[in-house]
């Protein structure tokens, strides 16, 4: 039973004295029980309930496969499985089955704060339930037992050159952990396959634990910001996070940092970042090598890298421009933006046909917090014109900001201004989603990805005769 049921269940009863006890003992064990021992509970139940799908619906079709979707990069094809978001063409992505707005409503906070907190989110995608606020700081400490990192990895850190960019410095350090893999260990050993999820889950752990000091090494080392300062077990993940880069006195901007990870955490499976990390543990490759090969999808400028290459085209707006920005010179720059062959950056989507509410979840921060900063209302300005002009322009199926849209904005208020800097935090943020999905296949058995490609030779014979 849920904990907020068995809550309703102890407010509500009219039962004998034991049963109420029986309850209340239970209620007490689901408040205090660890994610770990919840998915033990859960697993179980999910495998019969893949094998009944699977056993009732199996050989069913979702439909046809054409030409265009082998050549145009898959788009809509039905090819994975994915449990913890669902990302509506319309609506946006719901994180197990929640919207942004129920999370930010549901999900517990910190003392003071009103963000919902990333370890309630992790919780959520992993188990599909709210976690109560005594499993969601539970889930703080852990993390921060387990962030040091081992001395080769913070030496890989600082032997990179400053100009190496901090996304490849990520994926280096996020690669090597692999070297205390407790995945990689229990496969020599000989695991079972039933088994293969409980050391997933303790590298998932570690990985996610260790991200803010290697985010919080590369930010100081590229940008000369000093000495890391240690995690504080007292202090929630953002808060840490925040310590780390220095920016942890600005409750302002830890309560962004936990909403930006909440937002950036997950959006379904068929992303880069998300499909790269699944595909590369199909192969039985442990957390760290996975997750790494994610990272390395989103340092594209198609991907992850958009809120970097925002933040330099606004730049360059406003350094062409001036600071007196009209609406007319906007369009202007926007038409020139795409007539030079480019994108503009934090525009369009391969999936979503509206304003992605990542973007609008941010905006509504912005309103809250800084509604006055010039370069919020720049972002704000852009959003009225620059529709207009994709969807005159023809092209992009999507023609409204995303994600990427806003989130420079946001950290350059706070002085986080170096914007080669920022990938990093969806990093940071995308491995809780990713994470989540790697318990959940190495749960369910998941295979070894290999779908079918076609040359264009084949695809021509195949074709050759049918209408
Ligand atoms: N500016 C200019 N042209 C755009 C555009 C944009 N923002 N968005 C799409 N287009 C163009 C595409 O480049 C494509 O052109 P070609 O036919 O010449 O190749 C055409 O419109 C059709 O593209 P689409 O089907 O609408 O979009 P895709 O699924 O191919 O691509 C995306 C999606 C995000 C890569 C694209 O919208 C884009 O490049 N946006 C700018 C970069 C960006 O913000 N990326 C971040 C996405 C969110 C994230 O993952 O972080």
């Amino acid at each position: 039973m849920q904990a907020s049921a068995l809550r309703s269940a102890l407010r509500n009863s009219r039962q004998p004295i034991a049963q109420a006890g029986v309850a209340r003992r239970a209620y007490a064990t689901a408040k205090t029980q660890t994610l770990k021992e919840r998915l033990a509970e859960l697993i179980p139940a999910e495998i019969e309930n893949v094998k009944a799908v699977r056993k009732e619906h199996g050989a069913k079709a979702f439909g046809q496969v054409t030409v265009d979707q082998v050549y145009g990069g898959m788009r809509g094809l039905p090819a994975l499985l994915w449990d913890g978001s669902v990302l509506d063409a319309e609506e946006g992505i719901r994180f197990r089955g929640k919207t942004i707005p129920d999370c930010q409503a549901q999900l517990p906070k910190a003392p003071g704060g009103s963000e919902p907190l990333p370890e309630a989110l992790f919780w959520l995608l992993l188990t599909g339930e709210v976690p109560t606020p005594e499993q969601t700081q539970a889930l703080s400490k852990e993390w921060a037992a387990r962030a040091q990192l081992p001395e080769f990895v913070e030496e890989i850190l600082d032997r990179c050159p400053p100009t190496l960019h901090p996304m490849t410095q990520f994926s280096m350090a996020v690669t090597a952990l692999n070297h205390d893999s407790a995945f990689a260990k229990a496969y020599q050993q000989g695991i079972s396959k039933k088994d293969y999820w409980g050391p997933t889950f303790e590298d998932s752990m570690d990985l996610i634990a260790k991200l803010p000091n290697i985010a919080g090494r590369i930010y100081r080392n590229v940008f000369g910001k000093g000495k890391l300062p240690a995690i504080d077990p007292s202090k929630d993940y953002s808060a840490n996070l925040a310590t780390l880069l220095g920016f942890g006195d600005n409750e302002a901007f830890v309560e962004l940092l936990r909403l930006y990870v909440v937002i950036h955490s997950d959006h379904e499976g068929g992303n880069v970042s998300a499909h790269t990390g699944k595909l590369v543990g199909s192969a039985l490759s442990d957390p760290f090598l996975a997750f790494g090969a994610s990272l390395n999808g989103l340092a594209g400028p198609l991907h992850g890298l958009a809120n970097q290459e925002v933040l330099i085209w606004l730049r360059k707006m406003k350094a062409q421009i001036g600071d007196d920005i009209s609406d007319e010179k906007i369009k202007e720059y926007v038409w020139a933006t795409l007539k030079g062959g480019q994108v503009i950056p934090g525009y369009g989507h391969a999936v979503l046909r509206k304003t992605d509410p990542r973007y609008t979840a941010q905006r509504e921060f912005a309103l809250k917090h800084l509604p006055d900063d010039p370069l919020f209302k720049l972002v704000g300005q852009i959003y009225k014109i620059a529709p207009d002009v994709l969807l005159e322009a023809g092209k992009a199926k999507n023609p409204w900001p995303n994600v990427d849209a806003h989130s420079g904005v946001l950290l350059t208020y706070y002085g986080l201004d170096q914007m080669n800097f920022y990938t990093v935090l969806f990093g940071v943020s995308r491995a809780f989603g990713v994470a989540a999905q790697l318990i959940w296949d190495r749960a369910l058995g998941a295979p070894l990805e290999r779908p079918k490609s076609y040359s264009t030779e084949a695809i021509k014979k195949i074709f050759a005769n049918k209408p």
